[in-house]
């Protein structure tokens, strides 16, 4: 079938909206039409040349909600017309992974879908007869895509798909790696680095757990009314001061945060944030992702003194177990997702959702097909 797309044909080039064909599912996949698709961070890194994983051309999108179109050989668990957001991290449920009720980090489809490819070594979509590579997964930003059956979390028909699609990464990685990696309690400190949705997920997700100071930082001080909103109590403009940013907060706080959150994907930043824990007990969390050939430092030290360094991806979260809990949370009102979705545009607009977040003016930009 034919299907509109924004096709990344090459590393730093605006996506081009292009007609492509999408295939069959095949035994085991799902054809899903999305409905609606947010622009990640993850998306513009990987456009940018500087994930070890990108491939091109591509269909890149990863944080969506559609509707299931047609299943392929042995599909039980989704059939049409089902609402479901499309899963990065799938979860098989049998996995050696799936089984250890330590991780979400399913290894049932990880190694193709690194490659760009379905399960079976091969792609679904192709424009002009050559084969065009899949994306996490998921590949939202085409408005049909082909997705592994064990990488679709069912979720509740009468959800808005522009709000939940959020759940699909940003806002669930956020509040995900408060809940299950971090584990904040309540009266707890909490250091949130970057205030895009993942950042401000994060507060939302402090705010849950009864966190006691949460100090937003970051360089772009437009982002403080939203975090504000969100819970926090404390704004830093690391550009305000001459101290490095975690000598500022020891300052404030006496001997640094309980918890503190990495959401930039700046290897300087992992560092100040892991400094900024608390002596004996702080931990710090990473969920910003670094480009190629970067690496993270700190003095040896900072670890023999208690602080614990850590990452997360999909904030933990187990999709098809606990992603349909999480949208019937947003429609009940304890999940805000409302306040992320700061502009909407057709699929033709797609690029000027990257310029909008490389400028710092968009928290989320909801694509609608
Ligand atoms: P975003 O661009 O919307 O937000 C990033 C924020 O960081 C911006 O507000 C920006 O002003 C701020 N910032 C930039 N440099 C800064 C600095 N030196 N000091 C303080 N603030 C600074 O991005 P996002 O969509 O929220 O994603 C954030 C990061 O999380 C990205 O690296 C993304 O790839 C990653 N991510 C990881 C996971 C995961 O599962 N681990 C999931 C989603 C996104
Ligand atoms: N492909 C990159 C790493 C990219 C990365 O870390 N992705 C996060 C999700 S970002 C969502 O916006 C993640 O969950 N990673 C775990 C996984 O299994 O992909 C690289 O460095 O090769
Ligand atoms: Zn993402």
């Amino acid at each position: 079938m034919k299907s509109r797309a924004a096709v990344a044909f090459k590393p730093n080039q605006p996506l081009e909206i292009v007609e492509i064909d999408v295939a069959p599912p095949q035994a085991g996949e799902v054809l899903v039409k999305i409905l609606n698709t947010g622009v990640c961070h993850t998306d513009a890194f990987t456009l940018s040349g500087n994930d070890p994983e990108g491939l091109f051309p591509v269909v890149l999108g990863h944080e969506g909600a559609g509707i299931v179109m047609e299943v392929g050989e042995g599909v039980t668990s989704v059939k049409p017309g089902d609402h479901v957001i499309p899963l990065y991290t799938a979860e098989c449920g049998k996995c050696e992974f799936c089984t250890s009720g330590k991780t979400n980090l399913c290894i049932a489809v990880r190694a193709t879908q690194g490659k760009g490819v379905m399960p079976d070594g091969t792609s679904r979509f192709s424009y002009k007869g050559q084969p065009l590579y899949h994306y996490m997964g998921c590949s939202t930003f085409s408005e049909y895509t082909v997705v592994a059956e064990v990488s679709l979390a069912k979720i509740n028909p009468q959800s808005n798909p522009e709000h939940v699609c959020l759940l699909g990464c940003g806002v669930t990685t956020g509040i995900g790696a408060v809940h299950n990696t971090a584990k904040v309690q309540e009266g707890d400190s909490v250091a949130v680095f970057g205030l895009g949705g993942i950042g401000l997920a994060v507060i939302q997700g402090a705010r849950q757990a009864k966190a006691g100071r949460i100090f937003a930082i970051d360089t772009n001080p437009d982002k403080f009314e939203l975090a504000k909103a969100f819970g926090a109590t404390d704004f830093i403009n690391p550009k305000d001061y001459e101290a490095p940013i975690q000598q500022v907060i020891i300052e404030m706080t006496g001997w640094g945060v309980d918890h503190s959150f990495e959401c930039i994907g700046n290897v300087e930043v992992m560092r100040a944030a892991l400094e900024c824990a608390h002596r004996g007990w702080g931990q710090s969390v990473i969920i910003g992702v670094a480009g190629a050939g970067q690496e993270i430092s700190t003095r040896p030290f900072q670890l023999v003194t208690g602080r614990t360094w850590k990452g997360t991806a999909f904030g933990g979260v187990k999709g098809r177990t606990q992603l349909p809990g999480m949208v019937e949370d947003a429609m009940a009102g304890k999940i805000e997702l409302a306040p992320f979705v700061t502009h909407t545009m057709p699929l033709e607009d797609i690029n000027t959702a990257f310029d909008l977040m490389h400028e710092g003016k968009s928290i989320r930009s909801v694509i609608h097909y």
